[in-house]
């Protein structure tokens, strides 16, 4: 059989052998007894680079946005977030069912929340309202096709935040690719949130594995969060390796997935009646429109899989490709050409 090109997300890199060897040498003690040196070190180091206080390693992106959003609200509090963002619909609800907390979703054409918006829906001190609690960004944004937002933009909506006694949560489980994409360190849009998570399993390579970032006092909080949804592990320093490997070899790499998007891309605008969107890509993310094309994204993805190229479904007319660390520049012009075969079929 033909080799396969996965290109469905940038989670479906495997540890390549260098990662293995960290892995099989890594240290590892107790963690939930706060007695795993390589788990230790990942969070220094891992604080360090975004400048905060301190940071928590947990298994996943999913539960590093609700560790975040559980540290720092009560149940029937209200969270203000993007209609498009992967908390409202990719983490089957779990701010509502495990914090309690009422999503108050806003639309962000483009991928860019509005700090006016977010003023407009701050809810008003009154016996009768939810306290609106925490603002979540996401950064870069999946479902606007990896969309960066701008700095300043997100400073804007940091002002709105503190000026009216809310909080900011940043999802930056691609933050990597914002800052390898515009150059700015991570430490400056650290600076605009109160809480991070990123993940070292997408861009990086790591096979599990996402940190949360903040204050000293807001780590200790998330820590019994994560305690309370079984996310406290014992000897992983296994998989904390993989992390601090990631972010020495991998991590400097990150900006050759958008060179990969950009070529795929530049391919795919050719098909007769596709769009991209956004066109071009910003950073690792495809999202491919077939509306024009008269095709479904269900008959497309089918015949790409029946050539060997797997992609995703992303909405009633979409598809998604994401660029990644095991796959070359080559593979996604292929899976490009194979996608002008069947749409043009
Ligand atoms: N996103 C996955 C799917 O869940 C859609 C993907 O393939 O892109 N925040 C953002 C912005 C994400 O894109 C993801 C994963 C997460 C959080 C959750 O991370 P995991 O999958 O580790 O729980």
């Amino acid at each position: 059989m033909e080799k396969i090109i996965d290109i469905r997300s940038d989670t479906v890199t495997k540890p390549s052998p260098g990662m293995r060897e960290a892995i099989a040498d890594a240290e590892v003690g107790d963690d939930v007894f706060e007695g795993d040196p390589t788990v230790q070190k990942l969070e220094a180091v891992v604080a360090e680079l975004f400048a905060k206080e301190a940071a928590l390693y947990v298994p996943s992106g999913t539960m590093g946005n609700q560790v975040c959003l559980k540290a720092q609200s009560s149940p029937g509090d209200e969270i203000i977030l993007d209609t498009e963002s992967h908390i409202a619909n990719y983490e089957v609800g779990a701010a509502a069912v495990v914090s309690g907390l009422q999503m108050r979703m806003i639309d962000c054409p483009g991928g860019l929340m509005s700090p006016e918006r977010v003023a407009q829906v701050i809810r008003v001190d009154n016996i009768h309202c939810p306290k609106s609690r925490i603002i979540c960004l996401e950064n870069t944004h999946n479902r606007h096709g990896g969309v960066v937002m701008p700095l300043e933009r997100m400073r804007a909506i940091a002002e709105v935040a503190r000026a009216n006694d809310l909080l900011v949560h940043l999802d930056g489980a691609r933050i990597w690719n914002a800052s390898a994409a515009t150059g700015i360190p991570l430490a400056d849009y650290a600076a605009t949130a109160d809480s991070l998570q990123c993940c070292l399993s997408k861009g990086l390579g790591a096979p599990i594995g996402s940190m949360v970032v903040g204050s000293r006092q807001f780590i200790k909080r998330a820590r019994r969060a994560r305690k309370m949804f079984g996310g406290g592990m014992r000897q992983v320093g296994i998989l904390a390796a993989a992390g601090l490997y990631a972010l020495e070899y991998n991590l400097p790499r990150v900006g050759e997935d958008h060179q990969k998007a950009l070529a795929f891309a530049e391919r795919v605008r050719r098909i007769d009646g596709v769009v991209l969107r956004p066109d071009p890509p910003p950073t690792n993310i495809v999202v491919i429109d077939l509306a024009g094309a008269g095709k479904t994204p269900g008959d497309v993805l089918a015949a790409l899989e029946q050539a060997g190229v797997w992609m995703v479904p992303f909405g009633a007319t979409l598809i998604r490709a994401v660029a990644h660390l095991d796959v070359s520049k080559d593979e996604m012009l292929d899976a490009a050409e194979v996608l002008a075969r069947v749409i043009e079929a």
